[in-house]
């Protein structure tokens, strides 16, 4: 009898744990659930990146594409004339040709598409996507990138403004070097969505007058930008040699992946970068934007005068980024 009532004490309490347990489960699943139903986030550099990032916004909202909202956002950016250093308007390069570089990236199992030194079309972020989507390649140059853009349906534009023209002329009879805070403004779009996929972009027209065929960070996956679709991405802006050189972007999503805050590994690439270069961080132009997976953002650059976006679907506004002196 003993042994009877102890083992229905033992089954009443092992059907106590037991319930418990699936509790316990259940309230976990219920929690995923909601995790992974979390509001959409996108992130992008600069105050411009508001615009970028509230078209975004809109596109997932009627489309619920991802891809088609990063794309979209950035294609503001890129057809804004007044922005000098992002599509047209873009102040072109020593000869006075705009070149354009532009990487997209989806997180999913890395698939990324660039193209640099693109000249004569105004969206090459959407030429970027079509390099993912539609080759095996993961980056055209030059002439290869437009033969690419005119054999997909691409329209031709002129690129350089007035204003950028001007810019260039005057830099010419002078030869003075460009302050690099007039020089810069790419954008670095971050998105997610409430299912969890993570897409970015980047699109610049790279630093002023730089020498033809240079090709900065922008394009190049893991420099201007990185995706990673288990952890989060980081987008950058600044002197691409001082980023492209370090892997930056991709070095935050790795102190991500060790569970470090977006600001913080914004932070962290940073100090990397200086100590690499045995030179003040003020003298970099480094600028980072960072998303983890769960929808936690975060920013920290060299530049006092950078900002940074977040949209969400409840805010849109322009935030100070952690100033790494
Ligand atoms: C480049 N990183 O080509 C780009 C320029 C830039 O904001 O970021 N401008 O080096």
């Amino acid at each position: 009898m003993t042994t009877t009532n102890s083992s229905k004490t033992c089954r009443r309490e092992a059907l106590g744990a037991g319930g418990a347990a699936l509790g316990a489960l259940a309230l976990a699943s219920r929690l995923q659930a909601e995790e992974t139903k979390r509001s959409p986030v996108f992130i992008a550099t600069w105050p411009f990146g508001k615009a970028a990032c509230d078209r975004s916004l809109e596109v997932l909202t009627s489309s619920g594409d991802l891809r088609d909202a990063v794309e979209k956002g950035i294609n503001v950016t890129e057809l804004d004339e007044s922005n000098q250093s992002v599509g047209v308007g873009g102040l072109p390069n020593a000869d006075g040709v705009v070149q354009l570089d532009a990487v997209f990236m989806d997180g999913d199992r890395q698939q990324a598409g660039g193209v640099a030194g693109l000249e004569g079309y105004p969206n090459p972020i959407s030429v970027a996507r079509k390099v993912m989507e539609n080759t095996p390649h993961a980056l055209l140059v030059g002439d290869g990138a437009a033969k690419f853009a005119n054999e997909n349906g691409f329209e031709q534009a002129n690129l350089l403004s007035a204003a950028a023209k001007k810019a260039w002329i005057k830099w010419k009879a002078e030869r003075k070097p460009v302050p690099i805070e007039q020089a810069h403004d790419t954008i670095a779009l971050l998105g997610l969505d409430s299912s969890g996929h993570l897409v970015g972009g980047c699109s610049t027209s790279g630093l002023a007058f730089k020498l033809p065929g240079r090709v900065g960070d922008s394009p190049l996956v893991g420099s201007g930008l990185y995706v990673d679709g288990t952890v989060g991405a980081a987008g950058a802006t600044g002197v691409g040699e001082n980023v492209l050189r370090y892997c930056a972007t991709f070095l935050i999503v790795e102190f991500m992946r060790q569970g470090v805050s977006p600001t913080d590994a914004c932070e962290r690439a940073i100090r990397r970068v200086v100590e690499g270069e045995q030179r003040p961080a003020s003298e970099l132009s480094i600028n980072f934007v960072a998303l983890d997976k769960s929808g936690r953002v975060g920013a920290a650059g060299t530049d006092a005068t950078f900002r940074y976006a977040v949209v969400r679907n409840d805010s849109s506004e322009v935030l100070k980024p952690r100033l790494v002196k």
